[in-house]
């Protein structure tokens, strides 16, 4: 073996020793190649998320039914655009820049959630996105916490303290609409009904049909599988809609004998679908992402001038 081989060698037994003993890797550490490009993928298709997913709501700010409501759904869409921003800057301690990520995304090259290729038709859209999407993306995120990657893991200490308050103000919208009028008690449902299976998808395939699954499980990037996530948000979900009197629009849905819930099938030719770019909003979404990215151009072009005045001066 050469002596090159053998540091090599010592690097990885180095890298699995960290990942065996809870010890987070950092971005000056080494790291086997393959997984510093999960870890690219997976990172920056999130922020990817946080982004895109402002559209939905950022769509119903102007309608909003209160001033309390509007002030709240603002807070919250702003809170989705820092999220992007913790994420895109964790993604880039591992080597790539934002104009590449952003670039990935614009060419079709990176993903986005799916959830966020459906449209958002009236009020209580708001309320079933805060509550089962943020419901959802908490439970993902609260395991990913644990995640090897030491930026990624803070940046989603973070994320999930603002996303807690998400979920509940989803889920009291939900909430004051059942409390409501019979014509707000339908919108309720029918959001749900629209919001539910979407939701459920957004884990990703069975734990079987999941290409990605093994590896970020060993790697500890994946601290628990896409089934196991959806099972815990389905069993702590179903009694918040009964709760308020919802009905989950699932006819072969199940209560095991240990409390917890058997779902019915998952479309998962709809899934594939919109994930390959043929949701109901895919080409919507991308589009306005590009004209925003085109718009902020200057602002950005001022930003970068500013800054290398700045470095001037410091140089003098
Ligand atoms: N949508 O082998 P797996 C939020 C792709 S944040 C689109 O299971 P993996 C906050 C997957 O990328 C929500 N694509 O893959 C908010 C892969 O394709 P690739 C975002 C999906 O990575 C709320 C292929 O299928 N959260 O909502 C989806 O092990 C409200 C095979 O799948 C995260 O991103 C999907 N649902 O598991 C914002 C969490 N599922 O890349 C605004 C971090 C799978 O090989 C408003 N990410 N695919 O071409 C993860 O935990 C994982 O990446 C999974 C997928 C679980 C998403």
């Amino acid at each position: 073996m050469t002596v090159q081989a053998v540091i090599e060698q010592e690097k990885l037994a180095q890298f699995e020793a960290k990942i065996e003993n809870e010890i987070k890797i950092e971005p000056n550490d080494w790291m086997p190649e393959d997984y510093r490009k999960h870890l690219i993928r997976q990172i920056s298709q999130h922020a990817h998320s946080e982004v895109i997913g402002m559209q939905p709501e950022g769509n119903w700010i102007t309608r909003a039914p209160s001033l309390r409501s509007k002030k709240i759904l603002l807070a919250k869409i702003q809170d989705e655009g820092g999220h992007g921003l913790y994420l895109y800057a964790a993604a880039e301690t591992l080597g790539v820049s934002r104009e590449q990520f952003i670039s990935w995304l614009h060419e079709g090259k990176a993903k986005y959630a799916s959830v966020f290729n459906y449209p958002t038709l009236n009020w209580a859209d708001i309320g079933a996105i805060g509550w089962l999407v943020d419901g959802a993306a908490i439970t993902n995120q609260v395991s990913l916490q644990r995640t090897s990657y030491g930026p990624y893991s803070r940046a989603m200490v973070r994320i999930c303290k603002e996303e807690s308050f998400h979920q509940r103000q989803g889920y009291e919208i939900m909430w004051r609409m059942m409390e409501g009028t019979k014509d707000q008690q339908r919108m309720a449902q029918d959001a749900l009904n629209r919001w539910w299976w979407p939701s459920l998808m957004m884990f990703g395939p069975h734990d079987t049909d999941s290409p990605r699954s093994e590896k970020a499980i060993q790697w500890k990037i994946k601290r628990e599988s896409n089934d196991r996530l959806r099972e815990k948000f389905i069993n702590k979900t179903i009694p918040q809609a009964e709760l308020i009197g919802l009905k989950v629009p699932d006819p072969e849905l199940r209560l095991n004998e240990d409390g917890t819930y058997q779902h019915g099938d998952i479309n998962w030719d709809e899934f594939y679908a919109v994930i390959n770019g043929n949701g109901p909003c895919n080409k919507q979404r991308l589009q306005h992402h590009i004209k925003a990215h085109q718009d902020g151009a200057w602002v950005r072009e001022t930003a970068a001038i500013h800054q290398q005045k700045m470095n001037n001066h410091g140089k003098h």
